[in-house]
C-alpha cells in the first residue's frame, strides 16, 4: 500500500506517504506517550516543500498540521492527546464534517458531524502548483456502512493545496437521479497564543445561533473576544474572518467561497475537562475553531447531476 502510493502519487522531496507505525526497532506498545499514540497502521501524507509543511491522515482526509516556513509555530492546531485509530476522529487539525453538521436531524445513533471524518478516503491525484505548493486530492470511499447513513450516489472529494497558504476545496458531486441536501464544515482548529488574548473580526452585524445554554438567535456587534465557552453558528454570511493574535505576532486570514455559515468555538475549561483530549491541563487555551460551513439555515441542496464546492483559503500575516 505505502510503496504503491509513493510510486503513483509521491513527489520526491515534497510528498511522501508513511504508515503511522512504531518507531523502527521498538515494540508497538512503547510508542512515546502523546504525539500520535500507538501504531494505528493508518496512512499519513507528509508534505514538505520550500514554502511550508503539512500532514494529512488518509482516513477522513484529515489535515492534521500546516506550518508555512514563515511561522515558528504551526497555524493548524493538533491536540497533544490526538490519537490515530481506525474509525475514530482525530482531535484537532481540519476535520471534514459531512454530510451533516452537528447531530443528525433524526437519527440519534448516527455520528455527530457525519461519517466522512472517520472512514477511508483514497488518493486520486497529486501534483505541484506553479508556485511550488503541493496539491493532493482524495475521494471518500463509499461502502455498505456509509450507504446505510447516506443512500445517495455521489462523490466527495477534498483537494488540499499546501504551501505558503493553505487552500482546501470540498466538492460534493451528485451522480444520482435525485436531489439531496447536505450540511458540511471544514472544522479547523487554529493554533493561537492564548484564547483570552485573541480577537476575531469579520462577522460584525451577522446573525448567529448561540449554542451555549440552548439555541438562541443573536446578532454580532463588533469583533469577537473570549471569556467563556463560545459555540456560535453565524448564518447567511460569506464573509472572510481574521484571527488577531498579538501573542504570536500574527493575523490568520480565513477566506471562503461556497459557504454561508461560519462556526466559532472554544470549549473553555469545564467542557475541555469533560472532553479530556485537548491536552491537559490547558491545551484548550491554545486553540480556536473558526469553521467554514453550511449549517442550520444554510443547508445546501445539490441538484442531481451537479457539483457543489466549498473552498477555504488560509493566509498568515506576521505583525
Ligand atoms: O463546531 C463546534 C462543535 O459543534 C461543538 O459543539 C463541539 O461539539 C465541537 O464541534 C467538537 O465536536 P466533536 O464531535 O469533534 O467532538
Amino acid at each position: 500500500m505505502i510503496s504503491a502510493l509513493n510510486m503513483q502519487f509521491g513527489i520526491k522531496g515534497q510528498l511522501e506517504f508513511v504508515e503511522d507505525a512504531p518507531v523502527k526497532g521498538t515494540p508497538p506498545d512503547t510508542r512515546p506517550a502523546g504525539g500520535l499514540g500507538a501504531a494505528s497502521g493508518l496512512v499519513v501524507a507528509e508534505i514538505n516543500n520550500a514554502q511550508g509543511c503539512a500532514s494529512l491522515c488518509l482516513q477522513g482526509a484529515h489535515l492534521m498540521n500546516w506550518q508555512p516556513k514563515s511561522q515558528a509555530v504551526p497555524v493548524v492546531w493538533l491536540s497533544r492527546d490526538a490519537r490515530l485509530a481506525a474509525g475514530k476522529s482525530i482531535r484537532g487539525g481540519a476535520p471534514v464534517c459531512w454530510p451533516w453538521f452537528g447531530a443528525h436531524a433524526t437519527e440519534s445513533g448516527f455520528p455527530g458531524h457525519g461519517f466522512a471524518r472517520t472512514v477511508p478516503w483514497r488518493v486520486i491525484e497529486s501534483g505541484t502548483e506553479p508556485d511550488g505548493a503541493t496539491r493532493l486530492t482524495l475521494r471518500l470511499e463509499t461502502s455498505d456502512k456509509t450507504r446505510v447513513q447516506w443512500p445517495h450516489d455521489c462523490n466527495l472529494d477534498l483537494t488540499v493545496i499546501a504551501g505558503n497558504t493553505l487552500r482546501m476545496e470540498l466538492a460534493t458531486e451528485n451522480t444520482g437521479a435525485t436531489d439531496f441536501v447536505i450540511g458540511e464544515a471544514l472544522h479547523t482548529y487554529f493554533q493561537i497564543g492564548d484564547i483570552g488574548q485573541v480577537r476575531v473580526t469579520g462577522l460584525d452585524g451577522c446573525a448567529y445561533w448561540d449554542k451555549v445554554g440552548g439555541s438562541n438567535l443573536r446578532r454580532q456587534e463588533g469583533g469577537i473576544s473570549f471569556s467563556g465557552e463560545t459555540d456560535r453558528v453565524y448564518i447567511n454570511t460569506g464573509a472572510a474572518c481574521v484571527i488577531h493574535d498579538d501573542e504570536l505576532n500574527r493575523r490568520i486570514h480565513i477566506a471562503k467561497s461556497g459557504s454561508l455559515s461560519t462556526v466559532v468555538w472554544t470549549p473553555w475549561d469545564e467542557k475541555a475537562a469533560k472532553m479530556g483530549d485537548l491536552g491537559q491541563p490547558d491545551g484548550w487555551r491554545e486553540m480556536l475553531c473558526v469553521e467554514s460551513a453550511n449549517a442550520i439555515d444554510n443547508l445546501v441542496k445539490v441538484v442531481a447531476g451537479t457539483r457543489h464546492t466549498m473552498i477555504v483559503e488560509y493566509r498568515v500575516e506576521s505583525i
